[in-house]
């Protein structure tokens, strides 16, 4: 994978932050972050409505709406339990294309991205001021790439190590139609979101406020 990732063969900033986690800005154009912003306004009428998750007793201040699998913490389930019991929304299908291309996007081989088949989609939204802790996504049983997209207001997202939540971390920007792909030895790295900076989303990216960012994953349950 590494030989992809040379300045010459890619674009000004993409760039392997360490083995597994790579960085793609841009790369979803503005009419297909407007699309699907649109889906995420659909996504939050229900029947789950955006919760905001009570970890260990403190209400995060990012809220959440699930498809395929709902993320409480630390487990997944079909139905929003600690939310309305409801059953969440099914995984599209357009997202699991989304998602090889993701992985294709990001040097993996042939054999990883067609067997890639994301079946949980945590989809957060970031009004002004919230932030994510430093955490691992460690609640599925698979071990293959997690997606991320971003839309919306850019972020400091802090990018850390497998081994605790300090130092070493990388602070990069991610910013509206970026892409972050965190696999292989990156993908129990530790990793957060320090800051959202407040309007600096593109007018044109369909959403009004604050900050989109979907993770796909796969779960590794059946059922
Ligand atoms: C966020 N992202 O960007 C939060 N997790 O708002 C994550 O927690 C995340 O971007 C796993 C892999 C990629 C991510
Ligand atoms: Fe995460």
């Amino acid at each position: 994978m590494t030989a992809l990732f040379t300045p010459r063969l890619l674009g000004r900033d993409a760039r392997e932050v360490t083995p597994g986690a790579v960085h793609v800005p841009d790369w979803l154009t503005l009419e297909q972050q407007r699309w699907i912003s649109a889906q995420f306004h659909d996504w939050a009428r229900g029947p789950v409505p955006l919760r905001a998750a009570a970890v260990r007793g403190h209400r995060m201040s990012v809220r959440t709406v699930c498809l395929g699998w709902h993320w409480q913490p630390y487990r997944y389930t079909r139905a929003a339990t600690d939310v309305n019991g409801a059953r969440v929304l099914p995984f599209p299908d357009w997202m699991i294309r989304l998602g090889r291309r993701a992985l294709r996007a990001t040097g993996h081989d042939t054999a990883t991205t067609g067997s890639y088949t994301p079946d949980t989609a945590l989809v957060n939204h970031y009004g002004a001021g919230a932030r994510l802790g430093m955490h691992q996504d460690k609640d599925e049983k698979s071990r293959a790439p997690v997606v991320s997209l971003s839309i919306g207001d850019s972020c400091t997202f802090r990018f850390g190590n497998t081994e605790n939540r300090t130092k070493p971390y990388t602070d990069l920007l991610l910013a509206s139609g970026d892409l972050f792909v965190f696999g292989g030895p990156a993908r129990l790295a530790h990793h957060g979101v320090t800051r959202v900076h407040q309007d600096t989303a593109p007018a044109e990216c369909g959403l009004s406020g604050g900050r989109i960012n979907i993770t796909m994953r796969m779960t590794g349950l059946d059922g």
